[in-house]
């Protein structure tokens, strides 16, 4: 029997949480090229190993599908923070981890700085500190880094799961 390990991205529209759940994921059939703003959830699974697989639950960053944040993080065992890199974003990004502070208590949560192709972004590092959460570099839309994606989630979830060799 399959096993789903959820986890949720969140972060604002147009962060890349849709592109990245493209880079990574096994069925990629319904996601885009053009940007499309998620309405209300994109979702994707990576196989894990035989017997478990990551679900990958984007929640739409657009403010009217805020009201269904709460819930989409209920079960949640990782949540990854997507954000832009230019400063603008990122405190835009701090102030929805302010904001969902009580959800997300208990819940591994890391961070991925995306399009740190963009001139003007900020390093990985100056983002976690204002973050305050694992903070990890991405260009979402290079197909080459879709190990260095895969690598993030799957060992911030080694911890909790028991993957099979
Ligand atoms: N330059 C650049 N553009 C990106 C990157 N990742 C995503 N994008 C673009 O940003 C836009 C929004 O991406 P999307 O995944 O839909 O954002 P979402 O609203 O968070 O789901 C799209 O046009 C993507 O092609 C990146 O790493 N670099
Ligand atoms: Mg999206």
């Amino acid at each position: 029997m399959t096993r789903y390990v959820k986890v949720a991205l969140m972060g604002s529209g147009y962060a890349g949480k849709s592109t990245l759940i493209k880079l990574l994921t096994d069925d990629t059939s319904n996601l885009d090229a053009n940007y499309k703003p998620t309405c209300g959830m994109d979702c994707g699974t990576i196989t894990l190993d035989k017997f478990t697989k990551i679900s990958l639950v984007e929640m739409g960053g657009q403010i009217h599908f805020e009201f269904m944040w709460a819930d989409l993080l209920r079960g949640s065992k990782m949540v990854v923070v997507v954000t832009e890199s230019n400063p603008k974003a990122v405190l835009k990004t701090r102030q929805i981890l302010q904001k969902y502070k009580k959800e997300l208590e208990g819940v591994q949560v890391i961070a991925i700085a995306n399009k740190q192709d963009l001139p003007g972004s900020m390093k990985p590092r100056s983002v976690e500190d204002l973050l305050g959460v694992p903070t990890y570099g991405m260009v979402a839309i290079d197909p080459k880094q879709q190990l260095h994606g895969y690598k993030l989630i799957v060992n911030g979830l080694r911890d909790m799961v028991q993957v099979a060799a």
